[in-house]
């Protein structure tokens, strides 16, 4: 019998950089991967985690003024942070830097090492820090990275080497029996080419720099990262020990990693787990990168994109959906704001968003909000159970074959029918008939549990939007622990009252607006982010005064927006600040803040603002209020 158990895992992300699209896109991937499992009765571990060792983590460290582990523990409360927001729903958190893993990462050198798999030797060659990799003096033509293209440091030490050459054969023979190794294909074609083309043993401790895991028993050697990184798969299951989560998970379904680290986890690592006599994996799927303006993101081009915008301004649900939506799973695909707007306007505000109003404000008007109980027999019951039948055996098998794109694009064909359905069968003309009664009824009890089906196919990609489906249609049960049988057609019981609500389930963007303020906003940024002295007189020309909150309400269609009346001593002014996902309204009425009070009055979501509220902002874009001491009164100017 088949096994009831997932393992899926991202990469673990480096502690140089702040978390971006790309990181952001893994993990949701692999969070999807874990919902859609849970829901088909598998019991999931998902690991997600950061990779704190490595030179490229110490420079970074140093240009910084900080100890590397500084620098890892304040990146890491950013990836900590963000995982909740997305819905990221992880098992566990590793960090190479934890006691546990350091175990285990010795634990599997040491087995290596008793397997007669790693001697002590010199290495002479190229090392490309920015990749953490060894490079021969061939890969490394004019001194630069194939991969990343970035200049490579020559290098020359005495160093431990682990004899990949000796699994050069048993690794092809591995990918020729077990075909899904690799995927997608053309992938798994390149990595067997680059096997065939001859593996070399490979340099896996390094004594020019300390911060690594000392290799044992010869401590002015630290371990090479990417050994120490892969091992983390294992390790957080307990590794060396026989715990219950090793036996249960090891090996692992599937690595889910982005083509620039598939080579790490198609050969180093499946050769690693031979060396120590370890089950090897199922699956390594090798994702393609996000590129912004069909470039590749960088940190010196300055392109790259930081989730934390779109996520603020559009909730985890829209951009879960664009990420999953738009990139064909495996290949490259371009980011593009337009792109994403369009997808949230015409794919979840017109397509899904629209089905749910017109179908609740139906049940709503016609049938006091209560869902009436269908004709079974019905030609339209019969007609809708079988769409839904066709869509629901599709979604599972893209799903089965982690092709997202198609799995979503199924159900948006099955909502498409339902759109037509509603336009073909007139219900505001069969409520005028009484004969037509019973039909009627079939009709808006299709419609609903539709919806129902829809939110549950939608639910690993789209956690709080499904869950808020459910509970407008009155199914109020907790999606996420849904059983398996749900997923049938016809589960909805007639009776059960709608919570109609009158707020959309996404507010249609206007996106001319929309480019207006990043405009305005960017205008912002770089004159805030100049490095260039300001005078006194320029600051003067700043007026900064204390205020007083009157009122404060949610802008609608924003997540991010509140408008303020406030008082600056004997003048009411209207305000917009961005500070809608922390504080709530009421708890602003009576605070005193500082604002900028002349600055040049704008719109903001179509809403006009004379100033411009004072607030801290965290590293993450979480906003911070300023608050002036006690004894300051409405009025008082800012110096
Ligand atoms: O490589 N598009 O960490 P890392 C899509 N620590 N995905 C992208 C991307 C982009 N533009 N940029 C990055 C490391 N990614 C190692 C991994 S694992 C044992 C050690 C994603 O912080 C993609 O998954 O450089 C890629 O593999 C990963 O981020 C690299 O993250």
């Amino acid at each position: 019998m088949e096994s009831k158990n997932f393992y899926v895992t991202t990469p673990i992300y480096y502690v140089n950089d702040l978390p971006h699209i790309g990181h952001v896109y893994t993990t949701v991937v692999a969070d999807v991967v874990a919902r859609y499992k849970k829901l088909m009765g598998y019991e999931v571990y998902f690991l997600t985690g950061t990779d704190e060792h490595g030179l490229k983590v110490e420079k970074a460290a140093k240009e910084k003024g900080l100890k590397p582990i500084e620098l890892a523990d304040s990146v890491v409360e950013n990836y900590k942070k963000l995982w909740p927001k997305l819905y990221i729903k992880n098992s566990d958190f590793i960090r190479t830097t934890e006691e546990r893993h350091i175990k285990g990462a010795i634990a599997l050198f040491n087995k290596m090492k008793e397997n007669g798999d790693i001697y002590l030797g010199k290495y002479k060659g190229k090392y490309c820090v920015s990749c953490e990799a060894v490079l021969t003096e061939f890969q490394a033509k004019n001194n630069k990275c194939p991969d990343c293209g970035k200049p490579v440091e020559d290098v020359e030490e005495e160093s431990y080497f682990f004899k990949l050459s000796k699994y050069q054969k048993k690794l092809l023979e591995f990918y020729e029996q077990n075909p899904d190794f690799i995927q997608p294909e053309n992938r798994r074609n390149e990595v067997i080419s680059f096997v065939k083309s001859g593996l070399k043993d490979l340099s896996i401790s390094r004594t020019s720099f300390k911060w690594g895991i000392p290799i044992p028993g010869d401590e002015k050697h630290v371990m090479y990262v990417w050994l120490d990184a892969l091992s983390n798969y294992i390790t957080a299951l307990g590794y060396p020990d026989d715990t219950e989560l090793f036996k249960k998970f090891w090996p692992a379904d599937l690595h889910l990693v982005g083509k620039d680290i598939l080579r790490f986890h198609a050969v180093y690592w499946p050769a690693f787990l031979m060396s120590a006599n370890l089950p090897l994996p199922k699956t390594v799927y090798a994702h393609g990168w996000w590129l912004k303006d069909s470039g590749k993101m960088s940190k010196s081009v300055g392109n790259i994109v930081r989730p934390q915008y779109l996520l603020d301004q559009f909730g985890a649900d829209a951009l879960r959906y664009f990420l999953l939506r738009e990139m064909v799973f495996g290949n490259d695909c371009n980011f593009s704001d337009e792109a994403f707007l369009n997808r949230l306007n015409s794919d979840l505000a017109n397509d899904l968003g629209n089905l749910v109003s017109r179908t609740l404000s139906m049940i709503a008007k016609y049938k006091d909000g209560v869902i009436p109980e269908p004709d079974r027999e019905s030609e339209e019951y019969r007609e809708i159970e079988s769409l839904a039948k066709t869509c629901g055996v599709n979604w599972e098998s893209y799903f089965d074959t982690y092709q997202f794109h198609k799995a979503l694009s199924e159900v948006w064909i099955f909502l498409n029918h339902l759109n037509r359905f509603i336009v073909k069968v007139e219900p505001w003309k069969l409520v005028k008939d009484s004969t037509l009664a019973r039909k009627l009824d079939t009709v808006l009890y299709v419609l609903a549990e539709s919806l129902r089906l829809v939110a549950l196919y939608i639910s690993p990609a789209m956690p709080e939007k499904s869950q808020e489906i459910w509970n407008r249609i009155g199914f109020n049960r907790d999606i996420e622990t849904s059983p398996i049988t749900f997923l049938k057609f016809g589960v909805l019981e007639g009776g059960i009252k709608i919570n109609a609500v009158k707020e959309h389930l996404f507010p249609r963007i206007d996106i001319k607006e929309y480019f207006r303020d990043v405009e305005k906003n960017k205008g912002e940024v770089e004159k805030v982010e100049g490095k260039d002295f300001i005078s006194i007189e320029d600051f003067a020309k700043v007026q900064l005064k204390i205020a007083r909150v009157l009122e404060a309400e949610k802008i609608e269609k924003s997540n991010k927006l509140l408008k303020l009346q406030i008082d600056l001593g004997g003048e009411t002014r209207q305000i917009v600040a961005g500070i809608a996902r922390k504080y709530k309204p009421e708890d602003l009425v009576g605070r005193l803040i500082v604002v900028v009070a002349n600055l040049k009055p704008a719109k903001l979501m179509g809403v006009q603002s004379n100033g411009m509220l004072l607030a801290a902002s965290g590293d993450d874009g979480e906003p911070f209020i300023l608050t002036p001491d006690s004894g300051a009164k409405e009025g008082f100017r800012v110096k």
